[in-house]
């Protein structure tokens, strides 16, 4: 039997790609409900190359469907998606609300696809887009180097924070083409005023060392759930993990510089047979060619991009990379799409 799946949250930006990857993958689905806030129902958005109305979001939308994924926001999700698993569904949620739960499996298919077998309250968490941009090659290289350290930095996309993010970006590009704006101090921040959006500074011509809210001692949420989601799935609970979170005038693909510190002895050789061969991830490393993976060239793509391959100067056991990943793809709706996919597997076998 196909199952019925419902899109929660198919009027946002991530629900957008969603509805491209269920158009693009194998149509394994029966009935696809496409699920919003009132405001947003009655509105018609094509999936599977069919116009599908949205509805509201009410209990009755989940009579009948196996499958829920849910893009929304944290409070959201935190309300309806216990409900719709209540109707029996299995809710794939990206929001942060059941992440860190005991009970509720992180999943990354290629990394711990087994994880979402277990679900005691019938939700599967989807990482942040953050995490999920890097744990792909992270995960092969811990496979089988077994991983002692993580430090990282992140340099991330506008689209991170939503359609808001993007307008931002786009509305202080317009301001500041053509002029002689970031030479001196101040000028940007006068001419940008309070138009910084969703960030705590312009991003037009900058890069904002902050994304997410604050939390103890200094550290970003999105540091923490960097920090927190990578131990989770890769089953390291005492993983030390290092991580500061930038943000930079791009609009769609997050980037990382990644200093991993392994249990022996690693050679760039292996980390590179490994990257180049391990599912989900592209070996795009050519220096002399002037190949690496960048924003520009990634957008749009599925895998994790892995360049800059170099054993760690001064630590035989480490490695330093340089990994992009398209957050509303893989960091996103793909890998929700993959976990859906995964699940719906239990129906038709
Ligand atoms: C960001 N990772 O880029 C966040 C969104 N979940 O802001």
């Amino acid at each position: 039997r196909r199952p019925t799946l419902a899109v929660v949250g198919a009027t946002g930006s991530v629900g957008g790609v969603l509805l491209q990857i269920l158009s693009q993958h194998a149509d394994i689905w029966g009935e696809i409900r496409l699920v919003a806030s009132a405001r947003s129902a009655g509105r018609k958005l094509t999936v599977r190359g069919e116009e599908t109305e949205v509805v509201a979001l009410t209990e009755s939308v989940f009579d009948g469907v196996d499958v829920a994924m849910f893009d929304v926001p944290d409070e959201v999700a935190a309300q309806w998606a216990p409900i719709a698993a209540s109707k029996g569904a299995v809710v794939v949620d990206n929001s942060a609300a059941f992440r860190l739960d005991d009970d509720v499996p992180l999943v990354v298919p290629e990394v711990n696809p087994h994880a979402a077998r277990v679900r005691p309250r019938g939700i599967v968490a989807n990482p942040n887009c953050t995490t999920l941009s890097m744990i792909v090659a992270i995960g092969a290289l811990h496979a089988e180097f077994g991983l002692r350290e993580l430090v990282v930095s992140s340099y991330q996309a506008v689209s991170g924070a939503g359609r808001a993010g993007v307008e931002t970006l786009r509305a202080q590009l317009s301001l500041v083409a053509g002029t002689e704006l970031g030479t001196s101090p101040g000028d940007l921040r006068r001419a940008v005023g309070d138009a910084t959006g969703p960030f705590p500074e312009p991003v037009a011509l900058n890069v904002v060392p902050w994304a997410g809210s604050l939390r103890e001692d200094g550290w970003s949420s999105e540091e923490m759930k960097v920090r927190d989601e990578s131990r989770k799935i890769l089953g390291l609970p005492e993983l030390p993990v290092a991580v500061t979170c930038v943000r930079v005038p791009v609009v769609t693909t997050h980037s990382l510089t990644v200093h991993a510190r392994f249990q022996s002895e690693v050679t760039v050789g292996r980390a590179r047979e490994i990257l180049a061969t391990a599912p989900g991830v592209v070996l795009f490393d050519d220096p002399a060619a002037g190949e690496f993976p960048t924003p520009a060239d990634v957008v749009g793509t599925d895998p994790t991009w892995v360049g800059r391959v170099r054993r760690s100067l001064d630590d035989p056991s480490g490695l330093e990379l340089f990994v992009c990943g398209d957050n509303l793809r893989k960091g996103a709706a793909l890998n929700t799409a993959q976990i859906a996919e995964l699940i719906a597997a239990e129906f038709t076998a």
